[in-house]
């Protein structure tokens, strides 16, 4: 097979899995990127299902009007050419056709808006968080805090692994040293803000992208409904090591999570009331 062939195979292959669930162990595609991949991360979240249902609606409303569209304009390139219609007709209006055109597409935006509407509340809307998490972008790291009322009190960074200092099944420009690690099926709120320029927290497989602004704090949430890890990246370009400031999450079972709470009171530094009212209440807390 030739290169090319090679790879028009592989684009059909993935096209032929798209619609097959994903496999128990964590499938490529989920939380990670795939090759050859053309379609989204599978989804991990409530919220990032929805997301993904929506965005494949959308698609067969675009296609079924690009196809009608391009049969509309192929009917009249041949059938009222010159050559084939050689005296025109002078109609200028027709009333029905005029209203049909204007409500026709009325409608379908409509159509469109509706769960569109639907899952921006469902994003924007934080249920009651079981665990609050901050992330602070920084050029060019993440930082995690984790509340002291939630049985944490402690921060930390997280920086790329480079490339030299992979080990096997890392992931180049992806894995982090020290990972956010949170409990499986649990809301998880999390809240974004920058401490320089701004970043945006992004984890493909949640259906999450918040974006993190010097001087505000965003929130958004998701609760991972599979343990695993996920892999996003800062999704606003921030500077010079934009591309090297991945996101990793460690989606964990609830004793586990216990114990790596245990572990990383004593690993990473306390949060000092030096640094000042962290944890905005929702209220206060701005999702724009
Ligand atoms: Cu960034």
């Amino acid at each position: 097979m030739t290169n090319l062939h090679a790879k028009a195979f592989r684009i059909a292959v993935a096209v032929a899995s798209l619609g097959l669930p994903a496999g128990s162990a964590l499938a490529a595609g989920t939380g990670q990127p795939e090759r050859w991949q053309i379609a989204m991360q599978n989804p991990v979240t409530p919220i990032a299902r929805e997301l993904n249902a929506f965005h494949t609606e959308v698609m067969w409303l675009i296609t079924a009007i690009t196809i009608f569209v391009a049969g509309l304009l192929a009917y009249c390139i041949f059938r009222f050419n010159e050559r084939a219609n050689p005296t025109p007709s002078k109609t200028a209006h027709n009333t029905p056709i005029e209203i049909a055109w204007t409500i026709m597409p009325v409608l379908i935006l409509v159509l469109i808006a509706i769960p569109s509407f639907r899952l921006l509340r469902n994003q924007l809307i934080v249920p009651k968080p079981d665990l609050t998490v901050k992330s602070i972008g920084h050029a060019w790291y993440w930082e995690y805090e984790y509340p002291a009322d939630q049985g944490g009190g402690f921060k930390f960074d997280s920086n790329l692994v480079e490339e030299a200092d992979l080990k096997p099944g890392d992931l180049r420009l992806l894995t982090v040293d020290n990972e956010l690690v949170v409990p499986v099926d649990k809301v998880v709120r999390v809240q974004v803000t920058g401490a320089d320029v701004l970043h945006s927290f992004a984890m493909p497989s949640f259906g999450i992208k918040m974006d993190a602004v010097p001087g505000r704090l965003n929130e958004t949430w998701f609760k991972a409904e599979r343990e695993g890890v996920y892999h996003g990246q800062c999704s606003e370009l921030c500077g010079q090591r934009h591309a090297f400031m991945p996101i990793t999450i460690r989606v964990v079972s609830q004793p586990d999570y216990a114990s790596w709470i245990t572990q990383a009171k004593s690993k990473y530094v306390a949060i000092t009331p030096a640094d000042g009212p962290k944890f905005a209440d929702a209220a206060t807390a701005s999702t724009r």
